[in-house]
């Protein structure tokens, strides 16, 4: 294994994508988002993606200097047009704008449009949680997914992440994919070797199967089923036509075989439960409490594993499998 410290790693994610022509501020905005994957061991979207981001780039398919264009399109509605970038910048330039919208109406709801996505939602959802707000977020992403009782690719992972700020300690926050699981982590038992759990996917037949070369080339399943995949529906159907945007199947169709990262929307929720709640808001925030307590003591939260990795990483710095630390210092060949 590498290893690396935490400045090493957003140095060594900020370097490739400058050598690769990106942008300062989009360089910037990528890298940090990679950093903070790699530096809460969420390694299926840190270092790795960028790989994808690179290749993405050099398939024509994603716009290195893009300038997102923010438009206020009513009280509660903020659009950025990320003009085929990553979404990273264009949520940095949204936010502060779609923030003071839900401090102003209790509520606002943030789209992104014309993006190249390839981050975990976390990243968002942290920023919002940080400011006082409860916050969801969702995006499409490419067909890969079979609905519930099929066997043909039409839903992408669609993840759904959800953050609620806790006075004095690290927020409330969950965040997958309506997939059983992230492609990315399938893609790192691919390039490990190593079979997937069953229940992840099956094979161009619809078979069943533990291959992850198998399901990557026939589909992947969504998580729990008939629930899984209407959830995964209701995210095609408000981080897509409902702003404006792809759905999976568009996006796959756009990349028409370039093996590109998904190109397409997101949706951000933010509410302001101060807003809300008025005069009375802190005592029913602080009834949240009770329920975290009583959801530790039967497991562990969401987030507990990340944060116990972020601790890790301050104190020690990140690790990195040596065949993707040489596969990402052969970009700056
Ligand atoms: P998981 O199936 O591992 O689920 C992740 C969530 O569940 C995390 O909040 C995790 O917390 C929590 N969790 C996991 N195990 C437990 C447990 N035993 N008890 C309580 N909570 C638990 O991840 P996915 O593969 O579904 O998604 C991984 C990432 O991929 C997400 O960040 C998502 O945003 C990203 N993604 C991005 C896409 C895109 O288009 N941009 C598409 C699909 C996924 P913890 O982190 O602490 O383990
Ligand atoms: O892991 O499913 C995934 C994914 C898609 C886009 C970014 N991550």
């Amino acid at each position: 294994m590498a290893q690396l410290s935490l400045d090493d790693t957003r140095a060594l994610a900020h370097t490739i994508l400058r050598h690769h022509g990106f942008s300062e501020d989009q360089a910037a905005a990528i890298a940090d988002t990679m950093a903070a994957g790699q530096r809460d061991e969420c390694a299926s979207h840190g270092l790795y993606r960028l790989l994808g981001c690179i290749a993405t780039l050099k398939a024509g398919k994603a716009v290195a200097n893009a300038q997102p264009e923010t438009h206020d399109i009513a009280p509660a509605l903020l659009k950025v047009d990320a003009k085929g970038g990553f979404s990273p910048l264009a949520f940095r330039r949204g936010l502060s704008p779609a923030l003071e919208k839900a401090r102003q109406n209790g509520l606002a709801a943030f789209a992104i449009n014309h993006c190249v996505h390839f981050s975990a939602l976390w990243v968002e959802i942290e920023e919002i949680t940080a400011a006082g707000m409860v916050a969801l977020a969702c995006t499409p992403s490419h067909a890969w997914v079979a609905p519930a009782g099929g066997s043909n690719p039409l839903f992408g992972t669609n993840p759904f992440a959800f953050g609620w700020p806790r006075a004095g300690q690290l927020p409330f926050v969950f965040d997958f994919a309506t997939s059983a699981i992230a492609r990315g982590e399938i893609e790192l038992h691919r390039r490990e070797g190593k079979p997937v759990p069953p229940g992840w996917g099956i094979d161009d037949k619809g078979q069943p199967t533990t291959d992850a070369a198998a399901i990557l080339a026939g589909a992947m399943l969504t998580f729990g089923g008939h629930k899984g995949s209407a959830l995964s529906a209701m995210i095609e159907l408000i981080a897509g036509p409902l702003i404006g945007d792809f759905t999976s199947a568009e996006s796959r169709a756009w990349d028409n075989g370039a093996g590109a990262l998904p190109y397409h929307g997101e949706l951000i929720i933010i509410i302001d439960p101060r807003r809300f709640l008025g005069a009375q808001a802190e005592e029913h925030l602080a009834r949240a409490e009770p329920l975290f307590a009583a959801m530790a003591q039967n497991g562990r939260l969401p987030s507990q594993r990340r944060y116990e990795a972020r601790q890790r990483s301050l104190a020690q710095g990140i690790t990195l499998p040596d065949a993707l630390y040489r596969d990402l210092l052969a970009l700056l060949d």
